[in-house]
């Protein structure tokens, strides 16, 4: 399988696809199969389709899809030249993408396309007449990608196959294959039976702190690994992979990397979920309303850091894993958090609230409901955090589904803006949750210091 996105020496044979390329898919699974294919005989390439950056896919293609990635943290930094991808194409090449998902040497397509990349609904709305009308034009959504790629493979009896969500949603594979089959069906059952019977589906969690890249770094990509790179990905020291499901036409060793098996994933998902995106989206909200701009700097306020370790206390109180190892992920978040060496922007967190924060946040909360424990308060003030960043900065928003807020929220009393946020985040309004929301309002108003 050739074509002049393929790299131009010998590298590894195409067997992985990717859906979603970025910095993180660049941090995370092609370093890991850069380690296992590092630690093997058995080589595995990458083929990379880009998502909204359409633009790094020139840019890998100028280097021969070899870039570097920097480690860093407030010991120094270090640089590794990752060359796992070995292709890549645009995510609107459809012709392409059917040519590689249905390639028998492919063996499993991995997948960073956001929270937002999994809804049904949106799918059905832009890619399911196009599916029927089967005449080889592009999908604009990523289950319409799947649908389309997986017909393929069935057209090219190309044999079973593996999808592994890496995005922050609990069972995210469960999740796709519900999207997926669900989509299929509506198009043509057959090809849903055939997923049914030759596609695994495989849930992940992944972790990994990747900021997005500034000029100085290729700067520091050449002076460390020799290499001027104009797209290096600068990362933390920590990584981990946890994923449950099979693969039944193999996937490489990503154990030398410290990628972990399990077969019940949902306490690893709520640990992830609930500890370190949930602070994040507590710190993106809070942090930029008292004035500060990263993720360091805020952890650095004590205000915004006593409500972390009140978030972390709450979610603890649900999490079904034990005390040392519970300990273990909140000591590691707290230097995780302070590496000031890692410039991670509060308002990148912030974008896409209304997706992040019903699994976050307010699952959280039902959870405590449930076990009959009270709502929290530093739950509860993430939401109000969040009213107040869409209600009075228009400005910091980046969130589709929450486009329309803004105006309704800036014509509605205390009570009623409330409402509305939960309405889209929890809309079987939790006992007790508005408000514990309204009281977090009254507790932000005075400790705030942007220019409200
Ligand atoms: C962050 C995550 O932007 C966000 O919403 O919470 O991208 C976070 O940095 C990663 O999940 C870390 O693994």
């Amino acid at each position: 399988m050739t074509n002049d996105h393929t790299a131009t020496t010998t590298r590894a044979p195409v067997r992985i696809a990717h859906l979603g390329l970025g910095a993180f898919h660049r941090a995370h699974q092609a370093w890991y199969t850069h380690v296992a294919n590092g630690a093997s005989d058995e080589q595995w390439g990458i083929e990379a389709f880009s998502g909204r950056r359409t633009e790094l896919v020139d840019a890998l293609r100028e280097q021969d899809f070899r870039y570097t990635l920097i480690v860093r943290d407030s010991d120094g930094e270090s640089a590794t030249r990752i060359d796992s991808i070995v292709a890549a194409a645009y995510g609107d090449d459809g012709a392409r993408w059917r040519d590689v998902i249905a390639d028998p040497a492919v063996a499993l397509l991995t997948m960073t396309i956001t929270e937002a990349g999994y809804a049904l609904d949106v799918a059905v709305e832009c890619d399911k007449n196009a599916l029927v009308a089967d005449d080889g034009a592009a999908m604009v959504t990523a289950p319409g990608r799947i649908v389309d790629g997986l017909r393929a493979r069935s057209r090219a009896h190309a044999g079973p196959f593996a999808i592994v969500s890496c995005d922050n949603l609990p069972r995210n594979g469960v999740v796709t294959h519900d999207v997926v089959v669900s989509l299929a069906a509506q198009v043509d059952r057959g090809l849903a039976e055939w997923i049914e019977r030759n596609v695994s589906f495989v849930s992940s969690v992944v972790d990994r702190i990747t900021p997005g890249a500034t000029p100085d770094d290729s700067s520091t990509a050449l002076a460390l690994a020799g290499h001027s790179d104009a797209i290096p990905v600068v990362t933390e020291p920590f990584s981990e992979w946890i994923l449950s499901g099979e693969f039944p036409a193999g996937r490489p060793h990503w154990e030398s990397g410290g990628a972990r098996f399990v077969d019940n994933i949902e306490a690893f998902e709520n640990r992830k979920l609930w500890l370190l995106n949930g602070a994040h989206s507590l710190l993106a909200y809070v942090g930029t309303l008292r004035g500060h701009d990263t993720v360091d700097e805020a952890m650095n306020d004590e205000w915004c850091r006593e409500r972390v370790e009140q978030l972390w206390a709450e979610a603890r109180d649900v999490i079904e894993l034990n005390e040392s190892e519970l300990d273990a992920a909140v000591e590691a978040l707290r230097a995780r958090f302070a590496n000031s060496s890692i410039r991670h922007l509060l308002l990148q967190i912030a974008a896409d609230g209304s997706q992040k924060l019903p699994s976050r946040i307010v699952e959280v909360q039902r959870r405590r409901l449930a076990a009959g424990l009270p709502i929290g308060a530093a739950g509860a003030l993430a939401i109000a955090a969040w009213l107040t960043h869409l209600r009075d900065h228009p400005e910091w928003v980046s969130d589709v589904r929450a486009s329309g807020l803004h105006d309704q929220l800036i014509h509605s009393d205390g009570g009623a803006q409330v409402e509305l946020i939960l309405d889209l985040i929890a809309p079987d309004k939790s006992h007790g949750l508005s408000t514990a929301v309204s009281e977090a309002l009254a507790e932000l108003a005075p400790h705030r210091k942007d220019p409200s």
